[in-house]
């Protein structure tokens, strides 16, 4: 095995690292489980894994994994803000090449995922797609020892298949996000959870008796309602989309237009991906001492501009809260000023969710390393069984069994003469 090679922010929080990475290896038994299958059959040996992913305690314990599998890793982070600096210490200290550093600079960003690429990969594992262009605009030449790439993000995948569908892909692309085990359970139990989080963590208010609004009923709304009612809120739902609407209703939440909810509301939380979705007029019809925030992917779900207008002071009351005074007096609260509380004023996803999605990872990069040799040079979805084999996994690691259709229920469900 090659030296590691490494830049971090200071090596000196390897134990640091090692405790969280630790922690969260006890709160993700499904990749732990994998990893001991793995470790005796070494299906990755001889595999060069360059991953660009946020370099956080769960990564952390997908790296390991790989690594018990036999692959040699090369790491760098998709975002400048993620990385857990002891975490990368950590990784470094243990022989993982790894490039990452909280607050790296755009130039600095390149050069990290160009040193992963130093040691001729034989797959890629992405989050947003920048690891796999840069092979693609840089370094072509590359993709001949490349047998295929994992891709964690929708944004990622809708970019990679655009370029599939343009014959333009050097090497095949397994899409993760698709994948029933990431996408329900990272947003709905995900979000849900670290977004309330959040919102506790910059307030510490109760939120038994509240009025509590969520803005938008896709899978990220649904996981905060579930959340807020769990905790005692009584929650409103607006939403533009009719089908969502009335989910909303049928799952016992209050629906209503914005303009309504408004005025009712004590706490909000955007969810919509959209813009604009509390705007000047909601401000003015708010309570006295409303509180507001987002959980949506960008930060002008809130309309700020409007807020600051109407304010005639603010001051920061806590971490990650700003008090907004109106005209007439009545104060609003701004949580980690419009960007995703959950990640601002919280620590994202738990473990326990990132455990579904990175096992999705590690067994897309297994497949690769199989058949990526013979696979079409194009995004592909991972195979149905795959959920349920990962779903299966987890509950056992939760000590549940379910049942399962006898020969005699598979045949009646294979007969269509029957019932008719
Ligand atoms: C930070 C993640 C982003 C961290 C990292 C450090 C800390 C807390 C930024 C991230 C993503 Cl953009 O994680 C959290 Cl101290 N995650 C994923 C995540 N969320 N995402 C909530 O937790 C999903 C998503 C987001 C934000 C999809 C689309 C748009 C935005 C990586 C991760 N999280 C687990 C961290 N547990 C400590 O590993």
């Amino acid at each position: 095995m090659s030296h590691a090679n490494y830049k971090v922010a200071d090596l000196a929080l390897a134990e640091q690292g090692r405790l969280l990475m630790d922690w969260a290896e006890s709160r993700m038994p499904v990749l732990m489980s994998l990893r001991e299958e793995f470790r005796k059959t070494r299906p990755l040996a001889g595999h060069r894994i360059a991953g660009c992913l946020h370099v956080t305690k769960e990564t952390g314990v997908l790296i390991r994994t790989l690594r018990a599998a036999g692959a040699e890793v090369s790491w760098s982070g998709c975002n400048p803000l993620s990385t857990q600096d002891e975490v990368a210490a950590a990784l470094a200290a243990e022989g993982t090449s790894i490039y990452a550093w909280h607050g790296l600079s755009r130039e600095e960003f390149y050069w990290c995922i160009e040193r992963t690429l130093d040691f001729r990969p034989t797959l890629t594992l992405d989050d947003g797609a920048d690891l796999v262009f840069t092979v693609h605009s840089k370094f072509p030449a590359l993709a001949r020892e490349i047998y295929g790439g994992t891709e964690e993000t929708t944004t990622g995948v809708q970019r990679l298949r655009a370029m599939g569908a343009a014959g333009k892909l050097l090497y095949p692309i397994i899409a993760v996000n698709d994948a029933e085990t990431k996408w329900d359970f990272d947003n709905v139990y995900g979000t849900g959870q670290s977004s309330i989080d959040g919102i506790l963590r910059a307030t510490s208010v109760m939120l038994a008796g509240k009025v509590f609004v969520v803005c938008g009923f896709g899978h990220c709304g649904r996981g905060v309602a579930l959340r807020a009612r769990g905790m005692g809120a009584r929650v409103i739902v607006t939403e533009v989309k009719a089908t969502q609407a009335l989910k909303a209703v049928l799952e016992g939440f209050e629906v209503m237009p914005m303009d309504e909810a408004a005025r009712v509301g004590d706490i909000f939380c955007t969810a919509t991906g959209m813009k604009d979705v509390i705007v000047r007029r909601h401000f003015e019809s708010m309570k006295d001492g409303a509180i507001v925030c987002n959980t949506g992917h960008y930060d002008c779900e809130v309309n700020l501009r409007d807020l600051n207008e109407l304010a005639r002071g603010k001051r920061q009351v806590r971490p990650n809260n700003e008090e907004y005074t109106l005209a007439d007096g009545r104060r609003i609260y701004l949580l980690a000023q419009g960007r995703l509380v959950n990640l601002a004023a919280a620590e994202g996803h738990p473990s326990e969710v990132m455990d579904m999605s990175f096992a999705n990872q590690f067994l897309g990069l297994l497949r690769l390393a199989r058949e990526g040799r013979s696979m079409e040079k194009r995004v592909h979805d991972l195979p149905r069984e795959q959920d349920e084999e990962l779903a299966l996994r987890k509950l056992r690691t939760m000590g549940l069994q379910i049942d399962s259709l006898t020969p005699e229920q598979l045949a009646y469900r294979a007969d269509y003469s029957a019932g008719t």
